[in-house]
């Protein structure tokens, strides 16, 4: 029997950023200077293939610095970012750390950290209890920083200063969604204060438009990422939201359930931003065993940007 024909629409920008790339790259280059054992604290990126490839490699993986015994191996902190207690920490335990945390993410830091010098009050839009959340937070102290995460929150908030307040942003946001609750604190609060757009990076925003490019055109959208990882699920829902109903985040070929594909005759890929292109490979290579296949890639945007590593590393 001869197979059915499919059509894969592949979004470009996709897969790997330059934080990530910037992230996995310490802890290799760690690993080949320092020899292992190479500490990381939390996954260096959300995918489950990275960070299996990096522990083969002499990586170990840990959730808080009490899991690492007192060591002159470097200790490295993942591309989402640290409170400012998980530095102090490390120094007061004499440890050699590598800061991993993406430039994008440290700015947002930056940005709190201003804000709060000034005096403001600070709101962060943001998913509570994720790691760049808890991060961002935790450069001030306790009560400087309220999160909110919806229009709802933004409604509903009921700040002790309104007109001292000012906002920053997850870089790994929906962009449409931030929008609006941008709008809402802004018609609130006409005196609030926060960066020219928002602090969604350039990352997220271009592969949130890619995905829009290719959702209409197909009858379904496969995002190769983590459930863990904030910017896939993101481009999940994005998909959804332009008015494809079978948007499916999936971190392997492995997990594709082929009932739900029945009928399909073009198929939208795209990848999250920590999501190595082997990935999106092994997804298309599945679908051609099953399929005739013939692959569109629909780029909306060129990436150039790259991140300088941490001077330690440098060649
Ligand atoms: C740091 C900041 O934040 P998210 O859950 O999307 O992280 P992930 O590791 O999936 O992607 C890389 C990254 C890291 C994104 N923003
Ligand atoms: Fe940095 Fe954006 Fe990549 Fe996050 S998604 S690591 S903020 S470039």
């Amino acid at each position: 029997m001869s197979k059915p024909d499919l059509k894969i629409y592949l979004a470009a920008p996709r897969g790997f950023c330059a934080g990530v790339d910037r992230a996995i790259q310490i802890v290799e280059l760690a690993l080949e200077k320092y020899g292992p054992p190479v500490y990381v604290r939390h996954e260096i990126v959300h995918n489950r293939f990275v960070v299996e490839g990096l522990k083969a490699k002499g990586a170990v993986f840990v959730e808080e610095l009490d899991e690492i015994p007192d060591t002159e191996q470097p200790v490295i902190f993942s591309a989402h970012g640290v409170p400012k207690k998980v530095p102090e920490a490390a120094e007061s335990r004499n440890m050699f750390y590598l800061d991993a945390t993406c430039p994008l993410v440290s700015k947002v830091h930056k940005e709190a950290q201003i804000h709060h010098k000034r005096g403001y009050d600070i709101v962060l839009i943001g998913h509570k209890g994720h790691p760049e959340v808890v991060g961002t937070m935790g450069q001030l102290p306790d009560g400087a920083v309220t999160l909110i995460e919806t229009i709802e929150d933004a409604r509903a908030l009921q700040p002790k200063n309104p007109d001292n307040l000012a906002w920053i942003t997850q870089t790994t946001l929906s962009v449409d969604d931030t929008s609006d609750i941008i709008g809402e604190l802004k018609q609130r609060f006409p005196n609030i204060t926060g960066p020219h757009k928002d602090d969604i990076c350039y990352a997220t925003t271009n592969r949130q438009d890619a995905v829009k490019a290719i959702s209409p055109k197909v009858d379904a959208v496969i995002v190769v990422g983590a459930p863990n990882s904030s910017n896939s699920k993101r481009l999940r829902e994005v998909a959804e939201r332009e008015g494809c109903s079978k948007a499916f985040l999936l971190q392997r070929a492995s997990d594709i359930d082929w009932t739900r594909f029945d009928g399909v005759e073009a198929l939208g890929i795209t990848a999250g931003a920590s999501a190595p292109e082997v990935l999106v490979e092994e997804m298309i290579e599945a679908f051609q065993s099953r399929y005739s296949v013939t692959v569109e890639a629909v780029t909306t945007a060129e990436e150039t940007i790259a991140f300088n590593l941490p001077r330690e590393l440098r060649a």
